[in-house]
């Protein structure tokens, strides 16, 4: 049982004082767990994933959890800054609210997705999910960053270009967890 709690970091007067004393950085999101305060995702996806029951999210496996970190990592690194922000922000969103997409940006944008997917689908191979033949939690850190991306037109069709990045889209997308965490639109 948890509370989702929005926190609306762009709004027009700024990010709430009460906001910014949970996370000095400004971004979402926050975690609270009794007298647990914490930041950063990868510190609360890996504290969920083991203070709470559930199927274990982490493989054991010395070398299986350090690819799963390593996918983390990109995620974090190259696919949430350049096909989120350089080119779904950028394409998607900026005009909708009349501003133009910083052709510089996109361009690099582009290059990093490119590079991005094809690194993607050469490590997810022709396994079921990304570490093996178990979810984990490398599978969800990139959930939500892709279901972005799929989002940019340019974006699907370099998806589709990996055919078992498609397959495995299919199987996160039917997941129980994917679908009722959705954000409001
Ligand atoms: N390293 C942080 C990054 C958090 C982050 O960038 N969050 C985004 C939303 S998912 C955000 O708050 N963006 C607003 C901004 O950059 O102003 C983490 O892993 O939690």
């Amino acid at each position: 049982m948890y509370d989702l709690v929005p926190v609306d970091i762009f709004a027009t007067d700024g990010i709430p004082a009460s906001h910014l004393a949970r996370h000095p950085f400004g971004k979402i999101p926050v975690f609270q767990h009794g007298d647990l305060d914490l930041y950063q995702t990868g510190a609360i996806t890996r504290y969920v994933d083991e203070a709470f029951d559930g199927p274990a999210l982490q493989p054991t496996d010395t070398k299986a959890r350090a690819r799963m970190n390593q996918i983390i990592s990109i995620a974090d690194g190259y696919v949430y800054p350049h096909l989120v922000w350089g080119l779904y922000v950028e394409c998607m969103e900026k005009p909708t609210r009349g501003e133009v997409p910083d052709a510089d940006r996109v361009e690099k944008a582009r290059g990093v997705a490119r590079i991005s997917l094809d690194v993607l689908a050469s490590l997810l191979s022709a396994q079921r999910w990304m570490c093996g033949d178990r979810l984990t939690l490398a599978d969800l850190y990139l959930a939500p960053m892709i279901a972005y991306a799929l989002e940019v037109p340019e974006l699907r069709e370099m998806f589709a270009e990996h055919r078992n990045l498609v397959d495995w889209w299919k199987r996160v997308t039917a997941l129980d967890s994917f679908r009722e965490t959705q954000p409001a639109p």
